[in-house]
């Protein structure tokens, strides 16, 4: 009885905290998620991030960092993004100081199908000094994750990752201002040598977030590091998972937003390597509300890393009959296009394109039509004094396929339109305004 009932709840619970979140650049939409760490378990991406909140007013320090537990998602497909609830909080783990609101960037392996999330925090009196790096043990990616009741010994710094080598031994990496290496014993829980200063990087503007991973023989440290005023992603490489490493380029400029973290992380799915990384997209006057983003990135045959650049667009593929929200563009016209919050009172409701010029256009690539072609569509827009869209195909001369009437009024109204030429699979579209009466969309859909 006791089993069924313990059964029940786990059911009950699950479905409260199981939220279905679709996305593009920011890939999640009705929280903060900074520090993305991505890993692929059984055939699927989890992601490990650390959680931004608004500071609570016991919290003093308005301007700074404020987290105080962690969510792990996970995707199929990059695309639509599954949150399975918090996996740890301040307020249970019995090391962790709960008024400093201080769990940063984590990261999460699996071992013998156990699952170990690390994760630093500042801690009380009595258990060390300064920033702690803790383990929880779950079973289960998507846990439940039980805190080990002290930091692993030996360690003071942020933002850990932890690798396990071909001949199986684990290390784990982390920054205190600097990088630090050390090798950790097969429980995981343990260091098994002395942490090695890792020399060989920046001596400047390089202070935490370091990423490491082995390619084809090549280890790589990726890191950020402040060349000139906020983080850049660079790496290095090396032949050894302790060093020495060769500074060897860099992965992401510079944010054009201005945010001065760039915490990241680095998988292959399904042969493709992808880059996850955050900006300030939904808190663009504060940059310690972050929001993780995903891009595809690609190495050169010699094993360099290719620069990748920002995207809206992101990754995956976009169902054509689930809302195409093409604010999140993969190109738009230099003139008459542009792209503002829906309420920026609360800017988690999303973004809408404004277009205020004829001929001004936005294309949003790789929509899935499926195997059937689409008869009609259906557009959330405003334009208070009408309006005409029309719909391509391809590029913005590409073939029309439908031509919108948006009758003039205030507010937001749906308005649906007959497809014609439309064409089956992974097509990009272009939409275009006819007229120089202001049209603001919201999303289109097909059906
Ligand atoms: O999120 C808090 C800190 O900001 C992380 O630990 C760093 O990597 C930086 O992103």
């Amino acid at each position: 009885m006791k089993t069924y009932k313990r059964f029940i709840l786990t059911i009950v619970l699950t479905v409260l905290f199981t939220a279905v979140l679709s996305a593009q650049n920011p890939i999640i939409r009705d929280q903060f998620t900074a520090d993305p760490t991505a890993r692929v378990f059984n055939g699927k991406v989890y992601l490990f991030p650390s959680h931004d909140i608004k500071a609570p007013e016991e919290f003093k320090r308005k301007d700074w960092f404020c987290m105080e537990d962690y969510h792990v998602f996970s995707s199929s497909d990059l695309t639509d993004w599954t949150d399975h609830g918090v996996i740890v909080t301040q307020k249970n783990v019995n090391w962790v100081d709960p008024a400093t609101f201080s769990m940063w960037a984590p990261d999460c392996i699996e071992r013998n199908g156990k699952y170990y999330f690390y994760f630093p925090a500042n801690v009380k009196t009595g258990h060390g000094r300064g920033f702690g790096i803790g383990v929880a043990v779950a079973d289960k990616p998507e846990g439940p994750y039980t805190p080990e009741p002290e930091p692993i010994k030996g360690i003071t710094g942020i933002d850990p990752v932890v690798f396990i080598d071909k001949d199986g031994q684990a290390y784990i990496y982390y920054s205190m201002n600097r990088l630090f290496g050390a090798k950790l014993k097969e429980n995981m829980l343990e260091l098994d040598s002395e942490v090695k200063v890792l020399g060989d990087f920046p001596t400047k503007g390089l202070v935490e977030g370091p990423f490491f991973f082995e390619r084809n023989g090549i280890y790589y440290m990726t890191y950020p590091h402040v060349e000139k005023n906020t983080e850049r992603l660079e790496y290095a490489i090396s032949d050894n998972p302790l060093g020495p490493f060769k500074v060897t380029g860099v992965i992401m400029d510079e944010s054009e937003s201005g945010c001065w973290t760039n915490h990241h992380s680095l998988i292959e799915f399904k042969n493709q390597w992808y880059l996850f990384y955050h900006d300030k997209d939904l808190s663009p006057n504060f940059d310690k509300n972050r929001s993780a983003r995903i891009d595809s990135l690609f190495f050169n045959p010699d094993g360099t890393i290719q620069k990748v650049k920002p995207t809206l667009r992101g990754v995956g593929l976009t169902n054509a009959s689930k809302k195409i929200e093409i604010d999140r563009y993969s190109k738009k016209g230099d003139a008459g296009v542009s792209v503002a919050f829906l309420d920026t009172t609360n800017t988690f409701k999303g973004w809408k394109t404004i277009f205020d010029k004829q001929n001004s256009w936005i294309q949003y690539n790789s929509v899935d039509f499926g195997k059937k072609k689409a008869k009609s569509v259906s557009a959330m827009v405003s334009a208070r004094d009408g309006g005409v869209i029309q719909i391509r195909l391809n590029n913005n001369q590409g073939p029309v396929i439908s031509e919108m009437k948006i009758p003039a009024g205030s507010g937001w109204n749906t308005v649906n339109a007959k497809v014609s030429k439309s064409k089956k699979g992974v097509q990009n579209l272009v939409v275009t305004s006819m007229s120089n009466n202001p049209v603001e969309i919201d999303w289109i859909s097909f059906k």
